[in-house]
């Protein structure tokens, strides 16, 4: 197989990490894989902080250079007392992706309670407001994206169901009319031998190019010494999202630096949000040993082009 351009197309920004504990204004175990975005030209991370009795919520923070963060003094989204939500976001609430479509901006979450974890979906314009659309999944699902516009009439969503049998920690997509009602369920990527072995799940929303939908998704290789997460990157077709037109069959992105090979999980890159600025740089913000925030930037023409020496090519 004929590989074009780097392997490794992602540069870690010198200052990293970006984000840890100490940034936050109150007392927290760790502050890790956050959802990231512009709005009204500042940069917003939805970050996922774990409290000291190890449950998970959701804070915002800013910055006006994508490098340099302040942290809200208050919690976003909290579990909520709501009955309907209550036994399923009891444990917290974590893992958050951001995607803007139409104007308003959805949050996919893991809601995490006795039951397992279950996908949830919220809505916010003004990210003051934490509007809780619906549980869209049953529990063992998570790590799910929403597309950035419908296709075909339907909401898009990927996620990762996870059970017994062949099926394990595949990605899979779903179709929605109106956010709540998700059907048409199929797995579109399987783990196969190698750094994905164990189980794959979607990272990042994917975004619209001439090409194709991008999107970087991780994989989890169960090694002697624990388990290993790293990074790859597929294109979904624009009319077909079910249909991967391109992959990296090998990592692209991977654990190297001691904040992201020590923490509280070891051996973990975890981005949850990716921005792509006007010169074609790509901003991936990812999660580092479940402890930290780091970045690490690179050129999306080079991501597209490696993309594009898997098996399939658009
Ligand atoms: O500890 C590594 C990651 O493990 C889980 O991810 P996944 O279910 O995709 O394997 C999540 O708990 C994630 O938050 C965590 O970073």
């Amino acid at each position: 197989m004929e590989i074009k351009g780097s392997f490794y197309p992602f540069k870690r920004y010198s200052d990293n990490p970006i984000l840890t504990k100490e940034d936050v204004p109150y007392p927290c175990n760790t502050v890790f894989n956050a959802a990231a975005i512009k709005f009204n030209n500042k940069y917003l991370l939805i970050l996922r902080i774990e409290d000291q009795r190890g449950r998970s919520h959701l804070t915002l923070a800013r910055s006006n250079d994508g490098y340099n963060f302040k942290v809200d003094e208050e919690i976003w989204a909290q579990p909520s007392e709501d009955p309907e939500y209550e036994p399923y976001e009891r444990f917290g609430l974590e893992d958050p992706r951001v995607t803007m479509i139409d104007g308003t901006y959805y949050i996919t979450y893991t809601a995490f309670g006795p039951y397992g974890p279950r996908v949830a979906i919220s809505s916010t314009d003004d990210f003051r407001e934490f509007n809780r659309i619906c549980l869209a999944t049953e529990v063992e699902n998570k790590d799910a994206v929403l597309f950035p516009e419908k296709i075909n009439g339907h909401y898009v969503m990927i996620n990762r169901p996870t059970g017994g049998g062949s099926g394990a920690g595949s990605i899979w997509i779903t179709y929605s009319p109106d956010l709540v009602h998700w059907g048409r369920s199929r797995a579109i990527m399987t783990p196969e031998p190698g750094w994905g072995g164990s189980k794959l799940g979607i990272s990042t929303p994917p975004v619209r190019t001439d090409c194709g939908w991008l999107a970087l998704y991780h994989g989890v290789r169960a090694t002697a010494s624990g388990r290993l997460y790293r990074i790859g990157a597929l294109l979904l077709d624009l009319e077909n999202p079910e249909k991967i037109i391109g992959y990296t069959p090998y990592f692209i992105f991977g654990p190297e630096y001691d904040y992201e090979r020590i923490g509280d999980v070891p051996n973990v890159v975890f981005p949850c949000g990716l921005i792509v600025e006007d010169d074609g740089m790509i901003k991936m913000y990812y999660g580092a040993a479940d402890t930290c925030i780091a970045l690490a930037e690179g050129p999306l023409d080079e991501l597209m082009k490696i993309c594009q020496c898997g098996p399939t090519t658009c």
